[in-house]
This record gives C-alpha cells, sequence and structure tokens, in this order.
C-alpha cells in the first residue's frame, strides 16, 4: 500500500470534474486500499478521489471510532429525502485547520457500487449525511468553503497560501 499525496485548497486540480468508473476492477480495488491509508493516516473520516489527483468517481469514509468500518462509494447517485437542513462545523484534508460551520439537507439516500463492485443502496442522517454530501461535492470539484461568505473563502486560501509558500521555501 502507498499513502498518496493530499492536494489543497486553492490547488485548481480540486475543481476537476471526476469520471464514472467504468469497471471495478483490481486498479480501482489498489486506489481505494490507498486512498483508506492516506485517509487513516491523515487522520480524516472521507476521502475524494479528487482530493489525490485521481478523476474518477470513488470515495471513502469511516465514520467509526475503532476505525473499523469502512465504507466505499463508487460511482455515487445521491437523492435528498428531507430537505430540512442540518448545521454541522465541516472541516476538509483538503483545507487543513479550518472548520466552518455548513447547512446541507440532513436525510439522504446514495446508490453506489462497493469494493467489490456489487450495488449498495443506503439511507443515511447525520454526520454520515453530511459526509456523503461532502464528498461527492469533491467528485464535481466543490469544496465546502464554497458555501462560506467570499470574505471567509479568501481569508482562508490566503492562509493557506501563505502556508504552502513556507513549505515550499
Ligand atoms: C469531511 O473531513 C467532513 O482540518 C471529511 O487539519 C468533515 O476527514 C465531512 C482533517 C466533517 C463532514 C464533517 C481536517 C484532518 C480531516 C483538518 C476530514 C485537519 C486534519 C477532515
Ligand atoms: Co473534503
Amino acid at each position: 500500500m502507498a499513502l498518496l499525496e493530499i492536494l489543497e485548497f486553492p490547488d485548481p486540480r480540486l475543481r476537476t470534474e471526476a469520471k464514472p468508473v467504468a469497471s471495478v476492477d483490481d486498479a480501482v480495488r489498489r486506489l481505494v486500499d490507498n486512498m483508506f491509508e492516506t485517509m487513516y493516516a491523515a487522520p480524516g473520516i472521507g476521502l475524494a478521489a479528487t482530493q489525490v489527483n485521481v478523476h474518477q468517481r470513488i470515495i471513502v469514509m469511516d465514520l467509526s471510532d475503532e476505525k473499523d468500518k469502512p465504507l466505499v462509494f463508487i460511482n455515487p447517485k445521491l437523492e435528498i429525502l428531507d430537505h430540512e437542513t442540518l448545521e454541522y462545523d465541516e472541516g476538509c484534508l483538503s483545507v487543513p485547520g479550518f472548520y466552518e460551520t455548513v447547512n446541507r439537507p440532513g436525510r439522504i439516500r446514495v446508490k453506489a457500487l462497493d469494493r467489490q463492485g456489487e450495488p449498495l443502496d443506503m439511507e443515511a442522517d447525520g454526520l454520515l449525511a453530511i459526509c456523503v454530501q461532502h464528498e461527492i461535492d469533491h467528485l464535481g470539484g466543490k469544496l465546502f468553503v464554497d458555501y462560506l461568505s467570499t470574505v471567509k473563502r479568501q481569508r482562508i486560501r490566503a492562509k493557506l497560501v501563505k502556508e504552502h509558500r513556507k513549505k515550499a521555501s
């Protein structure tokens, strides 16, 4: 297995639209395993392939305390079951060090393929619903900072750019 490099905001590659996976083969499973290793090492609860500069519709997630409940969503399709929103302090491995409140629908259904290429159909609320939407956004090139005010987003961008310059020098 291998640790993958995580792209950080405002890297323009995070804006790439991911393409559907044509077949869930060994190469896809290898990528999934490397995404889990990268996410667990960070540590994080969710990671989209876009964040590791692979522009295919693949998400990994694990919300469990013991980190023993891996979830894989390939070619996910989102359905909003209840437009009542849930407010959550979101973070992102691609926006390290920043957490901001975002509102999203609180109840969803997600259909996808799992690591074996088998169909999966799940209803979710709470953090799982929020996380699924956050990760599906990544596959469309969208970040949680896009839901914030321009002022807040620009402030976060400026701080991260400054940190990136410091690291590079
Ligand atoms: C997405 O985010 C998420 O700033 C997953 O310094 C998060 O795993 C969805 C992380 C919250 C809904 C609610 C963030 C790690 C991890 C950081 C993550 C950091 C180190 C974020
Ligand atoms: Co994220």
